[in-house]
């Protein structure tokens, strides 16, 4: 199998490239380096230091039996992702490629700028391009479960049945996102499902949780083999911050009341997804639509599990309660589905303390590298 992963230099595009590679398929990496850029502009660094791209590739193609191949390049621009469908002639189209930040989307005008064009004007651009050479290639797009917003309902998986008076009708689950990013992700969702209907095309589209964690297999414990880990305030997700904050000796930073409930997921499982939707592809001029988190958590409860298996560590950390820099429910409902994946033969790597216990021993000895001005929240919704 041939594929293509957009966003290959990414905090899950690289994991999930050499995965991939290591599994036997022939794998293309495509980045234009995007996320590193914004990481230097807003001066986030992220906590491993890895090399660039193209080196990482080569040591990853010299030190094992499975090369990879890289191709800088923009999914916004047509002439390139055309070019690219056509020489590789993939089976399946990964596309992560996506600015994935929900308080960089809310910092500004630039910002919400960009990240609504390149999300939006990337999906169209490789929907089109699959329109127009080969309709049967599967495209597995990351969305996110940020589109649902916390409704006061059930969340099903993508879709809801709807009777009105007297009638009966499937539509798209109602969608309400908590920034300009889910938004842009809303409008990802709504593209694919118009280019699934009008010309056939095959598409999952993945609604995934904040994802943790660091470390697989694949990467050997090898520093130059990481993937772009952050733990600031801008790119670094909820647990990921945890970790750092918990190491380093600074308080968790909890947002509001911390009764904001979500799905996580363990990197490793977000591997496990994207390899059970590629060997299970949507059927031609199907839009499936797959929940994927395994297991969820009040941001509250995070930090106590953080707290606790830190202690058996002998490491204490405390938490404090920030005034919540964003505009979010903080006490409500919260029951998604997510049977699909578990179906398909998803074996969950759930959050133990002995799994937290491990991540904060692989990141202890980079403690001394974690800046805490990094930590509190500098982007607020109003
Ligand atoms: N939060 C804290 N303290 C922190 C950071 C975050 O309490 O230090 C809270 C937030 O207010 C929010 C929750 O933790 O209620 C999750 O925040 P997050 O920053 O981990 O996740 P989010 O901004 O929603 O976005 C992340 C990824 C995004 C992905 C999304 C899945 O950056 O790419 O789509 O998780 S979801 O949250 O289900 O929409």
């Amino acid at each position: 199998m041939n594929i293509i992963i957009l966003g290959g230099d990414g905090y899950l595009g690289w994991p999930v490239g050499i995965y991939f590679a290591s599994q036997g398929y022939s794998v293309t990496l495509v980045d234009n380096f995007t996320r590193r850029k914004m990481c230097i502009e807003h001066a986030c660094p992220p906590l491993f230091d890895s090399c660039s791209a193209s080196e990482r590739v080569a040591k990853w193609s010299s030190v094992t039996a499975f090369p990879i191949d890289f191709i800088e390049g923009d999914v916004t621009d047509y002439k390139f992702i055309t070019q690219l469908v056509r020489e590789k002639a993939p089976d399946t189209v990964i596309h992560f490629a996506e600015q994935p930040s929900a308080p960089y989307s809310m910092r500004g005008y630039e910002e919400a700028r960009f990240t609504i064009s390149n999300n939006i004007l990337g999906t169209l651009t490789l929907a089109h391009a699959v329109k127009e050479i080969d309709e049967t290639i599967h495209i597995v797009k990351l969305g996110t479960m940020g589109e649902y917003g916390t409704p006061n309902i059930d969340i099903e998986e993508g879709f809801i049945t709807i009777t009105h008076k007297g009638r009966e009708e499937t539509f798209l689950y109602p969608r309400e996102a908590g920034s300009l990013y889910h938004t842009s992700k809303i409008q990802d969702t709504d593209l694919l499902y118009f280019y699934v209907r009008m010309y056939g095309l095959r598409v999952t589209d993945l609604m995934q949780g904040p994802v943790y964690g660091f470390d697989t297999p694949e990467m050997c414990g090898l520093n130059e083999f990481r993937t772009f880990l952050n733990y600031d305030s801008i790119f670094g997700t909820v647990f990921n911050r945890f970790l750092a904050q918990a190491v380093s000796g600074n308080p968790l930073t909890i947002y509001g009341g911390g009764g904001q409930v979500r799905g996580y997921l363990n990197l490793l499982d977000t591997i496990q997804c994207i390899s059970l939707a590629v060997k299970h592809p949507s059927s031609v001029g199907e839009m499936r639509i797959l929940n994927q988190f395994t297991e969820q958590f009040s941001v509250r409860e995070l930090a106590s599990l953080v707290q606790e298996a830190a202690q058996e560590l002998g490491i204490k950390v405390t938490s404090q309660n920030l005034p919540n820099p964003r505009i979010e429910k903080e006490d409500h409902y919260y029951a998604p589905s997510n049977s699909s994946f578990l179906d398909l033969g998803l074996k969950p790597h759930y959050l133990t303390k002995d799994r937290i216990s491990e991540m904060l021993e692989q990141i202890l000895p980079m403690a001394q590298n974690i800046n805490p001005d990094h930590f509190s929240p500098n982007v607020r919704w109003n």
